[in-house]
Order: structure tokens, then sequence, then C-alpha cells
């Protein structure tokens, strides 16, 4: 069994996916702030601004899964630390430490500012719509680099809303349900061709913006579409600012910070 690092490992996603691989790979989770432990994973917390920590959690696994970081747009200095520097450290400590394969979730706001006619697949080149989405293009830029420098294996996932349920109209076009993003990380650890990928990570929905051939061409074959919360979401959505509906980043677009979407309530399968 492949033993895996996940960082950020409490977040919202890190959650999901520590209870969606449990079984199938040895887990070590790592973030900075305490885990509600799910199962037998083993936790290390680390600050990954920091190279010491970076090397002790990245040593001894087969693959990195690197969610850890600031998660939506915010200021600066946080991003920097967490999204620029804490990113860079992993990817060398990674290197360092003889760890062949990382899995980036990178995001939809690396490619926020296209707009939400346009169809767009893995060779676009990135319109970031927030220094949140410039912090996931320099991941991007980075996992590039080592691939092609020191033949890492790198497989990039740019996430959209990962969440039980959509939440609303753009998360239609963009919802990512915990089950079919474990299938997609799956790939990124065991596929034996990966060398540097850049995939969407979205569940089949009918709204996608994304021509997500890459993926399917690796393998992935997403079992959900938000088309059939799409009635029920619709009801509840109310009118927004015309830019931010404009482009696929939606409020990313126009806003200086961003909340966390709510988490909803459990899943249905
Ligand atoms: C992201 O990249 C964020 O990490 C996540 O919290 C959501 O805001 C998501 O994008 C989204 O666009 O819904």
């Amino acid at each position: 069994m492949k033993t895996i690092l996940i960082t950020g490992a409490a977040g919202d996603v890190g959650t999901h996916l520590r209870r969606e691989l449990a079984g199938k790979y040895r887990i070590r989770a790592s973030d900075l702030r305490p885990l509600k432990k799910l199962g037998q994973e083993a936790f290390m917390r680390a600050d990954i601004s920091k190279m010491t920590d970076a090397l002790r959690i990245t040593r001894g696994v087969d693959a990195v899964v690197h969610l850890g970081g600031y998660s939506v747009e915010g200021r600066w200095e946080g991003i920097l630390s967490a999204n620029i520097i804490g990113c860079y450290n992993v990817f060398e400590a990674a290197r360092r430490n003889g760890v062949r394969r990382i899995l980036f979730p990178t995001s939809n706001h690396a490619v926020g500012f296209y707009r939400r006619e346009q169809t767009i697949d893995h060779r676009v080149y990135p319109k970031p719509d927030s220094r949140y989405g410039v912090s996931k293009v320099f991941g991007e830029a980075l996992g590039s680099l080592y691939a092609d420098k020191y033949g890492m294996q790198v497989f990039c996932m740019r996430l959209g809303n990962v969440n039980p349920l959509p939440i609303d109209k753009r998360r239609l076009s963009i919802w990512l349900s915990p089950r079919d993003l474990a299938q997609l990380v799956s790939i990124g650890i065991d596929h034996p061709e990966v060398r540097f990928e850049i995939v969407y990570g979205i569940s089949a929905n009918k709204r996608a913006w994304y021509d997500n051939s890459n993926a399917y061409r690796l393998g992935y074959r997403p079992q959900d579409d938000s088309e059939v919360h799409a009635a029920d979401v619709l009801a509840r959505e109310k009118p927004g600012d015309p830019v931010a509906e404009r482009f696929q980043g939606g409020v990313f677009c126009v806003a200086e910070e961003v909340p966390n979407p709510a988490p909803l309530p459990r899943r249905k399968r």
C-alpha cells in the first residue's frame, strides 16, 4: 500500500479526501491546525512556510497531495507565506527527499477571468481572478519546472467547488462531489504515465465550462452531475454583481476578500 502525505488535511477538502481514501492508501495527514481524526491517519503538525517542517513531513512518502495553503482571496501577506513560500517549500522538500509524485490542487480561480460562455481546456493560458488565483498559477508553474528539470511527476487539478452538494448557480458549473474528487486524486497518485498534467476537478456537470478531455484521457469517469440539483439551487439564487456573473471566477473577480463557502449538511449518494 502506498503512503501518501496530505497537507492541509484539516480543511474541508482534506477532510472529504481522508474519508474517501481511507483504506486505499496509508495516509499521513499534516496541517497547522489540530486534526479531527477520522480513522487510521498518522498526524504531523507542520507549518509549511518553514522548510524544516516541509522536509520533516515529506520524508518517506510515495506521493504528496498538497492541499495546504490559503484557499480563498485574502490579504497578500497570508497568500505569500502559505501559497508561494509554503508551496515552494513542499515541492523542494519533496525533491530533496526523493518523492517523485506531487498532486497540486490548483483552482478554477487560476482561469477565473474567462467568460462564462467560453469553454476552456487544459491548454488555455492562465487568467487568474485574484491574488489567490495568481498563487495557484505560481504552483502550476512550479510543478512544470519540477517536472521538466527534475523529472518529477506532477498532477495539477484545477478544482472547482468540492462540496457534498452544489451551493449556487456558479457552482452548478464547477461542482466536484467528494467521491469524484477521490477518483481524480487516485488517478493522480496511481496513473503510470503522469509527467506534468493539468486537469479540471469537476464532476460530470452538464453546465461545465471546461473541456476536461485531459482528465478523461487518463481514465477519469465522474459519477455525479450537478444537474440533478439544479432546480433546487436555481430556486434559491439571487441576482449578484454583474461583473461577477459575467466571468467564471464569480465574486473572486471583484472582491478583495472572500469568505469560505459554508459547508452544507450531509451528502446524498
Ligand atoms: C476555490 O479555489 C476555493 O478553495 C474554494 O474555497 C471555493 O471558494 C472554490 O474555489 C469556488 O470557486 O467555489
